[in-house]
């Protein structure tokens, strides 16, 4: 009965309502005679996509009149989420939809719910890449991110008695709203060949394979502004000349579309198992394809905007354009800026090394060895020829440079040089080296993480180069984290703030410390956390059929599973909890403060102790539950495939929170952030931003343990040299798993790999003993606190009191104006 309408005004119920009826009719997806929650979910949403669509529009005819210098953030991961709760809250028209939905029969909240995720990442490095690109369309910057748009993002995580399989995660099914083809955005890549030199003593890259990139928009629109920024993701696409048709008429049909299947694979999924020589090959693929399209598409724009600008000048081009490295996957850019400058726009070396220098910039998210990606330089000489005689020559010049200007760094060329022979059977690059070598700006991504860079991994540059290393604190956006997810928290803040600036002004949340000891907020502050808790344990109850108790408290740890951030001492320490609960007398239980222990992530599929987590989690879970003696007391469940939407439900109803890590090697944390926002207490390590939300929030309201990040090296020492003593309550809990309370699993590699002379494990590595009895006194100051009330609600309003720092607003605004060097250029 709506009347359809192609051009809503944002602001009327009665249009919008028409133009999701246009859509439901016009855009031929589904039959128009079906309109379930599903057909309406899309309609709602290609509805919305116009606004953004005209907006994305305005922005960019903006830039191109203005021609500001623009940054190029390239990631090879973006962990975007569901997009229509963001994008009608930015926009401003949440109100509107809701009242148009309404017209046919629907709650805008259950349509959000029929959206798939975007998991086009891993975890931190790709949730933080989503949240960066919120923050630079809001706060007005010229920017961009660049992206692949694989077919099968991050697996989806089913848990079955043998513990976690993975199955592909179809997040385009049926279609994503969200994307538009740009067909006019074409650009070629190529693979393999050979170089050739010219006459003039040039030389080119030529032969091969070469595939078609295709962009993808997905425009990002900031909050309460008209500036929408685009995601631009690239698919690999094979063209009809590449189709054999001679062979397919002859019946060869796999032959003939042989090229066809190759360039499907390169986009098909997020980072395929490199365990093999091919799966090696695929990713440095990908990691190709997205610079290699990238800078074409950057230079083709600087080259039309240079038309109307007074000098055309190739030495413009930095002042024009920054490129961001999200960690080292897009080295290549490097090479190929070079090469694209060299060979395509016929600069001399030195010309093109200056604007590339100028240009690029890198930041680092992790410390560990097994993370910092090295590749065969074999591998790199097939696939890309040209490249690797670039790296060869970036690498001679640095170490020539070395030797001419600081003789006494002579000593370390060694360990700084981007080439690493020592291997002569398996001779790599190390692409953070040439990261280092060949960008203006390094940064770290906390401050104790930054600082570990200057004195550890890089140190040795710093005295070549003192002004080259920053440090960038991460932040989060705090509209999905906090306004979006917990609407009940961010009225009560608003309210008692009188005014909602604190969504693009986040440092105004400090404004509730004056209340901190109100009764009345205390109230208000303990309802709201009630109600999300309701909401916490009714996806708990959908998802594991386990029911838990709003009234205990809710302590959560929801992370990748990896052995540094140590999901093992949290379960140990609910295993010696269990202990104790069942040595207790009825009376002695009356006063235990319950508690419901979550623990969820991924592990990534070839991470066999990783995996051997999850089946422990999984199976202490199964018999604590279901034990009468202890389940009004404890349980612990594993939630199952966490991601950005069940995150966005776990995190508002969180109480105290778990970032465990051993310290020195959590580059950061994000969800810390996120919980600690969100009025949950952070027990922690002094690792990563922990240190500095500590700070900021306050000693009294972070339940502090473990060793510190300079003394571990000291501590993996004396383990190795049997100066050890494990705790009783350590054995205990190991002991009563080995003893097979939760199953006949062999859990002994995990276990072994706690011990300290153990030939098997890395005789705890992670140093899990050892902080194990810290760890235990500070759940039982936890207790405590949790007992009394009024103490824990003030410690929780502290906490999002205190959050200001990690907006990532703040952090964008850094970068851009001590990296990038770019100013906020709104639409009128
Ligand atoms: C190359 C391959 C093995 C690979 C290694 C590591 C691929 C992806 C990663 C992910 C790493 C780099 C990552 O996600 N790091 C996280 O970055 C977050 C954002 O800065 C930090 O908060 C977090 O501490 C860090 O682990």
């Amino acid at each position: 009965k709506v009347k359809p309408a192609a051009s809503p005004a944002a602001d009327k119920p009665a249009e919008i309502a028409g133009n999701i009826s246009y859509h439901a009719q016009y855009s031929p997806h589904f039959s128009p005679l079906a309109f379930g929650p599903e057909e309406a979910f899309y309609a709602t949403a290609e509805s919305v996509r116009d606004h953004l669509i005209e907006r994305w529009n305005d922005t960019y005819v903006h830039f191109h009149k203005t021609d500001p210098k623009q940054t190029y953030y390239l990631s090879m991961e973006y962990l975007q989420g569901r997009a229509l709760t963001n994008a009608v809250g930015n926009l401003g028209i949440t109100g509107a939809y809701a009242e148009a939905v309404k017209k046919f029969g629907y709650e805008l909240e259950a349509l959000v719910g029929q959206e798939k995720d975007a998991a086009l990442g891993n975890g931190g490095l790709g949730r933080l890449a989503s949240c960066f690109l919120d923050s630079m369309a809001t706060l007005n910057l010229p920017a961009w991110g660049y992206g692949l748009r694989y077919r099968y993002g991050l697996f989806k995580q089913v848990i079955t008695k043998e513990g976690q399989e993975e199955m592909a995660e179809d997040w385009l099914d049926k279609f994503s709203p969200w994307e538009i083809p740009r067909h006019d955005v074409v650009f070629p890549v190529r693979f393999f060949g050979h170089v050739e030199i010219l006459p003039d003593g040039s030389r080119k890259w030529v032969g091969g394979e070469v595939l078609k990139a295709l962009a993808y928009d997905v425009p990002i629109p900031g909050y309460k502004t008209k500036n929408a920024i685009s995601l631009r993701l690239w698919e690999a696409k094979a063209t009809a000349e590449d189709f054999n048709l001679f062979q397919f008429n002859d019946g060869q049909y796999e032959s003939s579309a042989q090229l066809h299947a190759r360039a499907e694979q390169i986009c098909a999924v997020l980072y395929p198992g490199d365990a093999t020589e091919e799966g090696k090959l695929l990713r440095l693929k990908q990691q190709f394809f997205l610079c290699s399209a990238s800078l074409q598409d950057m230079i083709a724009r600087f080259k039309e905007r240079k038309a109307d600008r007074v000098s055309g000048k190739w030495s413009e081009f930095p002042s024009k354009v920054a490129v961001q490295l999200n960690d080292t996957h897009p080295t290549l850019a490097i090479p190929e800026l070079m090469r694209l400058l060299m060979d395509e726009e016929g600069l001399g070396w030195d010309e093109a090394w200056d604007i590339t220098y100028r240009t690029v910039s890198y930041t680092n998210h992790t410390v560990l060895p097994e993370a910092l990606e090295k590749w065969s330089q074999i591998v790199m000489r097939k696939l890309l020829p040209r490249h690797m005689e670039i790296i060869e020559e970036i690498d001679k010049r640095f170490r020539e440079m070395v030797i001419s200007k600081h003789k006494e760094m002579e000593g370390k060329i060694d360990s700084m040089k981007v080439l690493d022979g020592s291997n002569p059977q398996k001779p790599v690059v190390r692409m953070a080296n040439l990261c280092v070598v060949s960008s203006h700006s390094v940064n770290g991504v906390a401050e104790l993480h930054s600082n570990i860079l200057k004195q550890e991994l890089f140190a040795d540059y710093v005295s070549i180069w003192p002004n080259k290393f920053q440090n960038k604190t991460n932040g989060i956006t705090p509209r999905r984290w906090l306004k979006f997810c917990n609407p009940e928290l961010s009225e009560i803040i608003t309210k008692w703030l009188k005014t909602d600036q604190w969504t693009s002004d986040l440092d105004l949340l400090t404004g509730l410390r004056k209340f901190a000891d109100d009764e009345k907020l205390h109230a208000e502050w303990a309802a709201a956390k009630l109600a999300c808790k309701k909401r916490l344990a009714k996806h708990v109850l959908d998802a594991t059929g386990v029911t838990i108790d709003p009234n205990s408290l809710f302590d959560i740890q929801i992370k990748r599973i990896h052995e540094y951030k140590r999901q093992l001492l949290n379960i140990l320490g609910a295993v010696y909890r269990y202990k104790k609960l069942k040595e207790m007398s009825a009376e002695e239980k009356q006063k235990v403060t319950p508690r419901t222990v979550m623990i969820g992530g991924k592990a990534f599929a070839t991470y066999t102790n990783a995996k051997r987590i999850v089946k422990l989690v999984n199976d202490v879970g199964a018999v604590v539950n279901n034990d009468p003696e202890v389940n009004k007391c404890l349980k612990v469940v594993f939630i199952p495939n966490y991601n950005v939407s069940v995150a966005e439900v776990l995190i508002p109803g969180s109480e105290l929170s778990q970032h465990i890590s051993t310290a020195g090697m959590e580059a950061s944390g994000t969800s810390n952030m996120k919980f600690s926002l969100n009025g949950c207490v952070i027990i922690g390590t002094l690792d990563g931003a922990n240190v500095e939300i500590r700070e900021e929030v306050g000693e009294d309201n972070f339940f502090l343990f473990g060793a510190k990040a300079d003394q571990v090296a000291g501590l993996r020492k004396d383990r190795e040299n049997g100066l050890f003593k494990p705790d009783p309550r350590f054995e205990e809990a190991k002991q009563l798993i080995r003893s097979g309370a939760f199953g006949s699993y062999n859990y002994e590699p995990l276990l072994d790999s706690l011990e300290g002379n153990s030939g098997f494990g890395r005789g705890d590595y992670f140093l899990v003993g050892y902080d194990f009895p810290g760890y235990i006194d500070a759940q039982d100051r936890v207790d405590a606190a949790y007992k009394d009330k009024k103490k824990w609600i003030k410690m929780s309003i502290l906490n999002t009191a205190g959050s200001g720092k990690f907006s990532s607003d703040r952090t964008i605004a850094q970068y851009a104006k001590e990296i990038w060097d770019i100013k906020p250029s709104p639409v009128a």
